[in-house]
């Protein structure tokens, strides 16, 4: 057997440079580099084997966590066709990505961590940053990547990389099983030589699958179209990652089936597609909130059924409804007692296209789809253009509507979470598929920046906006300087509200006033944070970390610096103030946030009533 005498972790890289994905004929370098940080625990081992493999690029972030959210950034705008790994040393370092982690897994995006771990030999423990157990030598921080990595394992051996790599790209390639793979170095191990077999380091290339319906299946979910009077399509992420737009489009078009939109799924179509009711659900537009709340047949295209999405299993009141779920993991598919088609959503569809053959909604029910569409596209442009005067704090609804007005058709923004999801799910309107990049399967605070560095790498001709709030700014700003540093220009419009407008609102609906989450002093007497307002100067800090920044005091203002950063090479950062009482409304629609049984308050005595009552509309779907 032909061998080549390198460590671990030059072996690690060497085999990575060549894994190569391929899907329709087109085959991709599945991974565009390292992410990460050094410390003692992978400075020598994946430190040493990267410096020389120079054509394997390392990008240096600012945070572990952030270099998580860019690689999960990078793998959903390539539709998870291409990945970053992340390095980091131990302890700290390795930890700070396990946000990062769970964030990838639940949002089914494939990223490699490779943490540095504690000595395999063990003979000099406690090392710096060990967690220390008196019940076993065999656990360490590392193990809590396990409940949120999709694979996990811890490399003792040098050899063992031979057989944990293969099990790492299944799933990291599988339009299924995919999300977080965790493999755990420990640091003396890094660096170990081993003969490895030189057939791992010969290119190979993976097969990203286009899965075929079962014939039983399709037949039964034909049958259901066509039984329906009144279907309604939920456009799932799975529409993006599968590349079935075009199939989408199709297919609606012969049937006439509307089309609703969760924030994965968002774009899937173009928003004044004749068929394209808007966003579902807790965020959703009346439009597609009430076709749900009357359909007869739901197709679930490669959705989740989060509770947002199903607005806490309330959105679809048809005593008789039924699901037809199309779904590349079998998890999914059978949500809702549906039922399941286990395929790829672009095989399926055009499947389904034929089998339902001549089905055409009745053209009662396409009257009304059309008229509700129409009345959302006037509630956007009301909701856009509040006031006629272009002074004053703009409302956050106006904010997105000169946003969207600047913005070009291929442009693509992202945001994760604040009041920014809930508004931009019912408002955006999304032109081309991958231009609404939502990180709605955590929400995390903080993943805007380095999610929307990801994905501007991921396709650099395309503009990216970044929308967030000062609370989520504040949490996680440091990626810009690495935006500096790497070149990669994103277009960030900070929103500052003092605070969490979003659960503070929240807080308001339960009872609770906005408890906490103000920016606020301490108040001397009340010894609440209901004091001076805390002012923070976002563009002041955003200039310091090497972003060109523009304050907007009004709308006019604003209009004027999103051409200003149009034209700019560098990462810009858009500050403007908001005016908070002109909230965009909910849509008939609610989301299940449980209320305190008893209290003191009255406000929240009052809510849990309320509440008690909203959830008796929530279903079961058997
Ligand atoms: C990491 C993380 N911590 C906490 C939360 C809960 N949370 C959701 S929105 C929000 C407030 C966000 O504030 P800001 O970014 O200012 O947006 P606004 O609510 O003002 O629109 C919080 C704390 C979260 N989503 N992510
Ligand atoms: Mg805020």
């Amino acid at each position: 057997m032909k061998t080549r005498r390198v460590t671990m972790a030059q072996a690690l890289i060497q085999f990575l440079k060549q894994q190569t994905v391929e899907r329709d004929g087109r085959e991709h370098a599945f991974f565009a580099g390292m992410l990460g940080i050094f410390g003692h625990g992978n400075v020598a081992g994946i430190g040493q084997a990267l410096q020389q493999n120079a054509d394997f690029p390392y990008i240096l972030v600012r945070n572990e966590q952030a270099g998580v959210h860019m690689a999960a950034g990078f793998a959903k705008a390539s539709n998870r066709l291409r990945a970053f790994a992340c390095t980091s040393s131990i302890g700290p370092g390795a930890t700070n990505m396990i946000t990062g982690a769970a964030l990838a897994t639940i949002n089914r995006l494939p990223v490699l961590l490779l943490p540095g771990d504690i000595f395999a030999r063990r003979n000099v423990a406690p090392v710096l940053q060990q967690l220390e157990s008196p019940s076993t030598q065999d656990t360490g921080v590392n193990d809590c990547f396990r409940p949120v990595s999709k694979y996990w394992d811890r490399i003792y051996r040098p050899e063992q990389l031979i057989t944990a790599l293969p099990e790492a790209m299944r799933v990291l390639t599988s339009p299924s099983e995919c999300g977080a793979v965790t493999l755990a170095l420990p640091q003396d191990v890094q660096t170990e030589a081993y003969d490895y077999p030189e057939e791992l380091f010969q290119k190979r290339v993976w097969l990203i699958r286009r899965s075929e319906p079962d014939a039983v299946s399709l037949e039964r979910a034909a049958k259901a179209v066509g039984a329906a009077k009144r279907p309604l399509i939920v456009a799932g992420g799975g529409v993006l990652m599968s590349e079935a737009s075009q199939a989408l489009d199709r297919f609606v078009k012969a049937t006439g089936i509307p089309v609703a939109e969760t924030q994965a799924g968002k774009g899937a179509l173009a928003w004044n597609h004749p068929q394209v009711v808007g966003a579902i659900g807790a965020t959703g537009s009346l439009a597609a909130n009430q076709l749900a709340n009357a359909a007869d047949l739901v197709i679930g295209i490669g959705t989740r059924y989060s509770d947002f999405t199903s607005a806490s299993m309330t959105a679809f009141q048809n005593p008789k409804v039924k699901f037809v779920n199309i779904n590349t993991a079998e998890f999914d598919a059978y949500k809702v007692g549906a039922i399941a088609v286990v395929a790829d959503a672009r095989v399926a569809l055009e499947k389904l296209g034929t089998v339902v053959g001549g089905f055409k909604v009745n053209a009662e029910y396409a009257a009304e789809v059309a008229d509700l569409k129409a009345n959302w596209d006037t509630e956007v442009e009301r909701l856009f253009h509040l006031n006629q005067s272009d002074a004053g704090k703009p409302a956050q609804s106006e904010v997105i509507g000169a946003m969207w007005e600047a913005s070009g058709e291929r442009d693509v923004l992202v945001s994760a979470a604040g009041s920014h999801p809930g508004d931009l799910h019912k408002l955006w309107r999304t032109s081309t598929p991958n231009g609404y990049h939502m990180e709605y399967g955590y929400s995390c605070m903080g993943y805007e920046i380095p999610g929307a560095m990801g994905a501007k790498m991921a396709d650099p001709s395309r503009e990216v906006y970044v929308f967030l709030g000062d609370g989520t700014y504040l949490m996680m700003p440091t990626e810009i300087v690495t935006s500096v540093q790497e070149g990669i220009k994103i277009i960030v419009v900070l929103v500052d509200n003092h605070g969490f407008a979003s659960i503070g609102s929240l807080s308001r609906s339960l009872g609770q006033e906005g408890f906490g989450t103000r920016y606020r002093k301490r108040g001397e007497k009340s010894k609440q944070l209901d004091g001076e307002t805390l002012t923070v100067d976002f563009a002041a800090n955003a200039r310091s970390l090497g972003a060109h920044t523009i304050k907007a005091a009004n709308l006019a203002e604003l209009k004027k610096a999103l051409e200003e950063a149009k034209a700019m090479d560098r990462t810009t950062v858009i500050v403007v103030e908001t005016d908070t009482s002109a909230a965009v409304p909910g849509y008939e629609s609610w989301w299940d946030v449980a209320v305190a049984e008893v209290s003191e308050m009255a406000g929240v005595r009052e809510a849990r009533a309320r509440y008690e009552e909203a959830r008796k509309r929530e279903r079961h779907h058997l």
